[in-house]
């Protein structure tokens, strides 16, 4: 018999963390380190399909910036090494202080979750109630709060979010997303393989670069950066004047149709191609095509979101598949659901509603814009943010404007940050937390967001956490404790969790219930409570998914047919029960829910069942469109500041060494462009904006416009504090360079000058 390679090797079923994909893989390990990691086929959804990125993640397991134990920033700026117990004692009395003296709403919360972990941060929001604070400042609200908001007006609650069907279409428009390279769809690469080989179905992609994914497309509409309001409400125009429209639809299930058809009817649209600088009669085409498509379906992402008017172009993209009824079928665009309810619905007419202090800005889907917070901390008011809570973000590198980041921190009565690394964002602050990696502990994104299909994936942690670092369930109940706010154990509880499972946890939840309703302080911290108490009767590894049964009930009783649909047993008690037993013993992830299409049109939210489509700021916007300033403010070039390439990933990895190609995060420009500025490729150049400047490596490249350069995400941070890795985007940008409603950043519009280096 041969002997084995690796006889102490074991294999776990778990997800890819870097995107939010999170396609399902199996990990080798030996001991503490990755040996192999494929694609899981047993993943409902990705079965198998992982991309080149996957095969590096023990570059986030393991590397030297890993936080062990709890830190303490000492009077000399350096960091001691302390107890948990003493960290979280004196937190607990600094939040307590500030709370009395200030109110809850001196204390902000930012992060709660990157690409692959939400569960942690769904504990990490009770810090939030037990502060009485309404400041949850998210990602989300810097790349996606104009699509929810749109999304309230229109399906009446800003839960209720769209999908795109792009494997079963056969006229798909991607716009400003490339799905090649930042994914986004299911097993992006296979499924733009399958469009491209079958003559049957069209590709289009808009986009200012030919992109990976424009390379393989039918038609491309390099537009010109920012201007996509432009084209699309000209894309509109073609469609309502020839009369292309599905008026049967419309009629069915939409209101207001006939206000936005008035302001189509005046656009100039020759005026708006040249605008746009896409071709007329390409533009007319590709309205044509897709309003005849039996399955339309359009997909768009952050070349919209991060750019100009994109409260506009988060309408009018609905508009294309509303408009041309391609909205409730297979192939086309579609509501879902979501079975960890990452978005909650913010009722702009709430008279509860306090706007922040300095910018008077509601939230959004109950979130706040990172571009703000700086100006709220520095605020002169004595409402002014004074403590700030981060956690699995690094605002530092990540947000717009990392010197009024560094600045502003440095103002706060108290900066704490839970990650599991010592990022840029923790060097501030006063308090540093070592959370367990995501193979160290239970998690799950919220990201599931297919129809009618649905699935969940609860990972179990297959590694014991480094050194004295803890999940986040553990450090959140652990400081709700030493707050006062929740006892350190539940023994009754406990107690009646261990018959949980057996009895569809229904002893176990009236025993939960009369504990609250006897100790009702408790109510806001059911998490925690879930935690210590089911959390103890789960498997090691799985404790965190405590917090899944309230979801799996709450699921059951919203999807009853559909949950039954997807196999899972029970009535009316029990069915939820055994959707958590299922979810919860499915390492690889399980399909939640089957509905059908007609179940689609429950989840509209307005009273009349329809789609409203008279959208008042859309509107004004599109009217506004006739005579926009231009933004450039005399800058020659717009700079993508933010481009997904092959090696990068947000800032989850630290270690450079991970990155197989593009190790200096080159400035991509056009030859034209370098020539007149007598620059050549591996040339070094200076970017400057508004804001600063950073050196670049120059990389000649046609793939990008005449007048556009970019630049990746994810780099410019330093790696155990040493040298910076390759540009550090947001040095370059600004806070108030943003949509003037949402405040999300116009990253892919940043306008800049370009200097040669002299060596
Ligand atoms: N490899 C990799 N993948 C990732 C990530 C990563 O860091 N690396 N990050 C993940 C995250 S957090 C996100 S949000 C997604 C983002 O995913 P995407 O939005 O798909 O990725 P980007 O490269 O940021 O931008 C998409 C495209 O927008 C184009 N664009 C720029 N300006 C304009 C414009 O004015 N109009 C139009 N129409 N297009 C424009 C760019 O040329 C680019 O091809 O990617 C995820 N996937
Ligand atoms: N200029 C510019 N800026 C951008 C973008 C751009 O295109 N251009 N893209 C933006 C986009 S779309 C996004 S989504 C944001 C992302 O920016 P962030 O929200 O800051 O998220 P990540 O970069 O994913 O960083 C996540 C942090 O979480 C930590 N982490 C990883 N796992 C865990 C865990 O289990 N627990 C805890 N507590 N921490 C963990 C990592 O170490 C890392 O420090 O960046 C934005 N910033
Ligand atoms: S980076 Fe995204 S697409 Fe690639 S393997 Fe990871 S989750 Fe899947
Ligand atoms: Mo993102």
């Amino acid at each position: 018999m041969k002997a084995k390679l690796n006889p102490n090797a074991e294999t776990h079923s778990t997800a890819c963390i870097l995107c939010s994909r999170n396609c399902g893989i199996t990990v080798e390990v030996d001991g503490d380190k990755f040996n192999k990691i494929k694609g899981d086929p047993e993943h409902p959804m990705t079965a198998g399909y992982i991309c080149q990125k996957a095969a590096r993640l023990d570059h986030y397991q393991n590397h030297d910036d890993r936080l062990t134990h709890p830190l303490k920033k000492k009077s000399d700026g350096s960091f001691e090494q302390i107890t948990w117990d003493q960290a979280l004692s004196e937190i607990a009395e600094k939040l307590l202080h500030i709370k009395r003296d200030f109110g809850g709403d001196a204390f902000a919360f930012l992060g709660g979750g990157g690409q692959g972990n939400h569960l942690g941060g769904a504990y990490g929001q009770q810090i939030l109630r037990a502060m009485g604070s309404r400041y949850r400042y998210t990602a989300l609200a810097q790349e996606k709060t104009m699509d929810f908001w749109i999304n309230g007006r229109m399906f009446g609650d800003q839960r209720v979010h769209c999908t795109e069907d792009v494997e079963h279409s056969d006229y798909v428009l991607f716009i400003g997303c490339n799905p090649f390279q930042a994914h986004g769809i299911p097993n992006a690469r296979d499924t733009l393989k399958h469009i491209k080989k079958d003559p049957d179905r069209t590709m289009v992609v808009i986009d200012p670069r030919v992109s990976e994914t424009a390379k393989m497309a039918d038609f491309h509409m390099q537009v010109k950066p920012g201007m996509d309001a432009y084209l699309m409400s000209a894309m509109l125009a073609t469609i309502v004047r020839e009369n292309l429209h599905d008026t049967e639809f419309l009629s069915k299930h939409c209101t207001g149709f006939e206000t936005l058809e008035k302001e189509l009817q005046n656009i100039p649209i020759e005026d708006y191609a040249k605008k746009a600088d896409v071709p007329l009669d390409l533009i007319q085409e590709v309205a044509r095509g897709f309003a005849a498509a039996e399955r339309g379906c359009v997909r768009i992402d952050l070349g919209l979101q991060q750019s100009l008017y994109s409260t506009l172009t988060a309408y009018l993209e609905k508009m294309l598949y509303l408009v041309t009824g391609n909205f409730g079928r297979p192939g086309v665009n579609n509501l879902h659901t979501l079975f960890l309810p990452l978005l909650t619905n913010t009722d702009e007419r709430s008279k509860e509603l306090k706007l922040t202090a300095h910018h008077k800005m509601l939230p959004i889907s109950g979130m706040y814009p990172p571009n703000i917070l700086p100006d709220e901390i520095e605020h002169s008011g004595e409402d002014r943010v004074r403590s700030v809570w981060v956690d699995s973000s690094n605002p530092l590198m990540t947000m717009a404007d990392s010197k009024a980041y560094a600045r502003s921190f440095s103002k706060l009565d108290l900066l704490v940050v839970v990650d599991v690394a010592m990022t840029e964002t923790a060097r501030l602050a006063d308090y540093v937390l070592p959370a367990a990696s995501q193979f160290e502990k239970g998690e799950a994104t919220g990201f599931n967001a297919e129809f009618p299909e649905n699935f969940f994936h609860f990972r179990h942690g297959f590694l014991d956490p480094v050194a004295e670092s803890l999940p986040e369930p553990e450090i959140y109940s652990r400081l709700l404790a030493k707050m006062r706010l929740i006892p350190d154990s539940f023994p009754v509880l406990e107690k009646a969790a261990k018959y949980g499972a057996t009895a569809g946890y229904q002893p176990y939840l009236m025993a939960l219930m009369l504990a609250v309703k006897m100790n009702k302080s408790w109510a806001p911290y059911g998490a925690s409570i879930l935690y210590k108490t089911l959390g103890k009767t789960l498997p090691k590894g799985a404790e965190s998914g405590a917090l899944i049964l309230p979801l799996a009930l709450d699921y059951a009783n919203k999807h009853f047919e559909a949950v039954k649909r997807s196999g899972v047993q029970g009535n009316k008690y029990t069915l939820g029960g055994n959707l958590f037993n299922k979810i919860i013993s499915s390492k690889s992830g399980t399909i939640v829910s089957k509905h059908e299409f007609e179940d689609l049109w429950g989840f509209i939210k307005n009273k009349d069942g329809k789609i409203h489509l008279e959208i008042d700021r859309a509107l004004e916007e599109l009217e506004s469109l006739k005579d926009a300033d231009d933004l450039m403010d005399g800058y020659p070039f717009v700079l993508m500041a933010g481009e997904r390439r092959s090696y990068n990933a947000n800032q989850i990895f630290r270690n450079p060494e991970w990155r197989k190609v593009d190790k200096q995060g080159v400035l991509r420009i056009h030859s034209e462009d370098a020539s007149k500025l007598e620059l050549a490729g591996g040339d070094a150049a200076r970017v400057v904006s508004k804001n600063g400047q950073q050196e670049v490596i120059v990389d000649i490249d046609d793939s990008v416009r005449i007048g556009m350069v970019t630049l990746p995400h994810g780099y410019g941070y330093k790696y155990k504090g040493g040298e910076q890795d390759g540009p550090a985007l947001n040095e370059l940008t600004l806070g108030n360079h943003c949509d003037p409603f949402t405040k999300t950043p116009y990253h892919k519009y940043v306008p800049v000058r370009l200097e040669k280096v002299a060596v």
